[in-house]
């Protein structure tokens, strides 16, 4: 079908008459994706049963990555490329007159994350396949992804996202393996030789159907599995109300939640945790029993990992497993299930720890809540002997306190291993937010630094700056990320830097053609493309990103001497649809796009941009074009960050606050290759103790600032004068929570050396290139491979066919 490209056409033609009904002729682009994406799931398919089949027959230890995101993007441009027959489908098409690239924009972008947690799951799948590794993803299949974002004078708007509108092609139904669900209800107690036994007789039954996705490694064989739950009515009884319980049913999986780093607490998502939960762990243990017949070897087999707390309920779901179906004792369920979970924590944000009532949580899993009580229990007995008489440390240990089940604590007590995702965080972690926990269990806590995959993000996304590296170092990086290293040996070279900076330019071409299309505002090619895409969020501070245009505009306006390399701000953000202030943020931002853009001097310096609808399709182009990588956090704040890896991949260079990964990315790179400013981490720990910040100061001393916080209220944006009076207040009433002022000055500084710097074309290229030189260290196979040998203990296993 693949083998070459005259076999290729033909079978197209063929396959497109068949699974249409219509000639080549009626076709529409959309048949064609639909025919190309079938034959090329087909052509996955016998890869995948053979690695399905040498899995079980090998009979080695296999992780499933639980998840409530995978943000996967598109897949038949990443699929085409690992498989290796991208080029055989290209030319093709070619000659029937089709555009790969045309066909590859029909698929929709299944948005079945909000940002960085979810994006990195899916760079997991994608290093487990390629490193042969023995890897599963469970998530959920939501009918609807985050949300689609549209922008209407200015503000916000949300759409429901539609992924499955057309189908999907990469999935297959299993309902041969679906799984039943059980809420609500009642305990019902029985002896059972003289001991207790307890089970969970629900009210509401609900049936877990798997829809398998292939997940496809690059050039090998093997075929990995995501396995996304659907939810549907399990069977309908005689004196029921049918259509209640079909609507409440499938409400379960019919929307990601659009938080990021939030907890919304509400009933569905607890729903939606147990359902992601039973499902996966059922079949888990359904697949297990049937190569094994010891249920006590299970964690030698078998390793669960979470991903956050989200899927936390894994620890007492398989307790409840392990005791009442499989009739094990509390100590041999507990040593199984303790030795089977790891647990990777993302954020130290208070308002991110999952906190549930227990009015809502027992009622509605009284089984489940009954577990947790009892690890509460123990886990508080054996504090008290540790730490006799220390109530207030027990209380604030404990799982259960206050009426509020606390899932980073059930976690951490059920599992063998906690990971933060960048050193600092770790850190953090050990010696502040966990501290107690840490000194209990010492050896549980762990680093594995995030990564991401370089052949999504380089190899896919930018094809010219691949094309470059292969020509000066050959192509081992690709499955050896670290060599890529090997460019640092001509980063001096005039012709490399030259080409480089030609590949740059052409993908800032490709991104300025779609500002045109979209926004209808012509960038200078020349001028700093400076982005910050991510999710909206306050600890991001994509508003001193905007103060800082503000004062630029302001001193472009005061003094026509003033003079500066010309620069091209752009923005991509979602904002959660409940959170006020990051909606205003987006308004803000294009309040001052309007009064920058529409100035027609100003407008000759600076311009600003903002690309509705940030997504995983829009960063493929974005990313390639970016001169400098906004990742100003608070510092402290962001555990990782992983768009600073995509940007360094692509040679921009980072402005960026000593926080997350951006640490590691100066270690790795140099501190003279990163433009760092701000507080450092203990810094602002130190603030938050003491109490002693007062951002009023900065107002009244910085006359920069003051200018800028009064043109937030004082008309100089044509809106009402009380639009931004919320961000206004965040700074001056609310004590500016994230330093936004007290950074400031650091921020125009160091913004002003990026602005100089910029103009020695020759030394910023070559700072560019060392970028991407020591980017592999932050490809997720590094990090996959941290997890394989350090937390889960497997080993590849090589599929041949
Ligand atoms: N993160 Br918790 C999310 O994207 N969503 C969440 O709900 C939580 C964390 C992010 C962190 O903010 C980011 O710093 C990190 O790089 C990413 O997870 C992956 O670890």
């Amino acid at each position: 079908m693949f083998s070459s490209k005259d076999s290729f056409k033909d079978s197209f033609l063929k396959r497109l008459e068949s699974m249409c009904g219509k000639g080549f002729e009626e076709a529409t682009k959309r048949d064609q994706y639909h025919t190309l994406g079938n034959m090329v799931r087909e052509y996955i398919s016998s890869k995948w049963i053979e690695t399905n089949e040498l899995y079980r027959s090998e009979n080695k230890k296999q992780v499933y990555y639980l998840s409530i995101e995978f943000l996967l993007g598109r897949l038949l441009g990443q699929n085409l490329l690992n498989l290796g027959i991208k080029e055989v489908v290209e030319e093709g098409l070619n000659e029937l007159n089709i555009s790969l690239k045309e066909i590859e924009e029909c698929e929709s972008d299944p948005a079945l994350g909000n940002g960085g947690l979810g994006r990195l799951a899916a760079c997991f799948l994608d290093s487990l396949a390629t490193l042969n590794l023995p890897g599963h993803g469970y998530g959920i299949r939501y009918k609807h992804g985050l949300f689609d974002q549209k922008i209407v004078d200015g503000y916000q708007v949300e759409l429901p996202e539609q992924w499955l509108r057309h189908g999907n092609v990469w999935e297959v139904r299993k309902p041969d393996e679906a799984v039943e669900i059980s809420f609500w209800g009642r305990i019902e107690t029985g002896v059972d030789d003289g001991t207790l036994s307890f089970r969970h007789v629900a009210d509401q039954k609900v049936l877990a159907v798997p829809y398998d996705m292939p997940v496809v490694g690059y050039r090998v064989d093997t075929v990995n599995t995501l396995r996304l739950w659907n939810a549907e009515p399990a069977s309908f009884g005689p004196n029921q109300d049918v259509l209640s319980y079909k609507r409440e049913t499938e409400a379960i999986t019919d929307f990601l939640y659009p938080d990021d780093t939030h907890d919304e607490g509400k009933i569905l998502r607890l729903k939606q945790q147990y359902f992601l939960v039973s499902s996966s762990l059922q079949s888990i243990i359904k697949s297990y029993k049937k190569e094994n017949s010891n249920i006590r070897d299970l964690h030698h087999y078998v390793a669960i990992h979470i991903n956050d707390t989200h899927p936390a309920m894994a620890v007492p779901e398989l307790m409840r497993i392990l005791m009442d179906q499989e009739d094990l004792s509390w100590e041999d369920a507990w040593h199984i299930t303790t030795n089977t979970v790891s647990y990777t924590n993302h954020t130290i944000l208070a308002e991110a720890l999952e906190k549930w009532p227990i009015y809502l949580f027992k009622p509605l899993l009284p089984r489940i809540y009954m577990i947790i009580e009892e690890i509460n229990e123990r886990f508080c007995a054996e504090l008290w002997d540790r730490y006799p008489g220390e109530w207030e440390r027990i209380e604030h240990m404990a799982i259960i306190a206050h009426g509020l089940v606390k899932m980073a604590h059930l976690a951490i007590v059920g599992s063998n291993s906690i990971n933060g995702v960048a050193k600092i965080h770790s850190d953090i972690l050990k010696n502040r937010e966990m501290k107690s926990f840490y000194e209990v269990y010492p050896t549980k806590f762990n680093n594995k630094t995030n990564g991401i995959t370089h052949r999504r993000w380089l190899l896919k996304a930018n094809p010219e700056l691949t094309s470059l590296i292969n020509d000066t170092i050959g192509e081992d990086w690709i499955k050896q990320p670290e060599k890529l290293i090997d460019l640092k040996r001509h980063v001096y070279h005039p012709e490399l830097k030259e080409r480089f900076a030609q590949v740059k330019r052409k993908r800032k071409e490709i991104l300025a053609k779609k500002i045109a299309d979209k926004n209808g505002i012509q960038v200078d090619i020349d001028s700093i493309f400076d982005v910050q895409v991510k999710r909206l969020h306050a600890y991001k501070r994509q508003l001193l990103n905007v103060l800082h245009i503000m004062y630029l505009y302001n001193r472009l306006k005061e003094d026509a001497n003033y003079s500066i390399q010309p620069r091209t701000f752009i923005f991509g953000a979602k904002a959660s649809p409940t959170y006020y202030y990051a909606k205003k943020i987006i308004k803000l931002i294009h309040s001052l796009a309007e009064k920058v853009n529409n100035d027609p001097r100003v407008s000759q310096t600076i311009k600003v941009v903002f690309m509705e609808n940030y997504r995983v399709s829009l960063a493929e182009d974005i990313f390639p074009a970016a001169d400098v990588s906004e990742q100003i956090s608070t510092a402290s704040k962001e555990a990782s960050g992983t768009g600073n890896m995509k940007f360094m991949m692509n040679g921009a260079l980072t402005v960026g606050t000593l926080d997350g990964a951006n640490i590691e990315i100066m270690e790795e790179i140099g501190e003279g290759n990163i433009f760092t400013f701000g507080l450092t981490a203990p810094e602002v720990l130190k603030y938050e103790e003491n109490g002693r910040y007062r951002s009023m100061e900065y107002y009244h001393h910085d006359l920069r600032i003051r200018q800028v916080i009064d043109q937030l209220t004082n008309g100089f944006f044509s809106e009402d004068e009380g639009e931004f009076e919320a961000i206004a207040d965040s700074l001056l009433v609310q004590n500016d929570q994230y330093f936004v002022l007290r950074d400031f000055a650091s921020y125009i500084d160091i913004q002003e050396k990026v602005g100089t710097a910029y103009q020695d074309r020759g030394k910023w290229l070559e700072q560019a290139l060392i970028n991407v030189a020591h980017s592999g260290y932050f490809s997720s196979d590094r990090t996959i491979q941290n997890y394989a040998d350090g937390i889960w203990n497997i080993e590849s296993i090589g599929v041949k066919m």
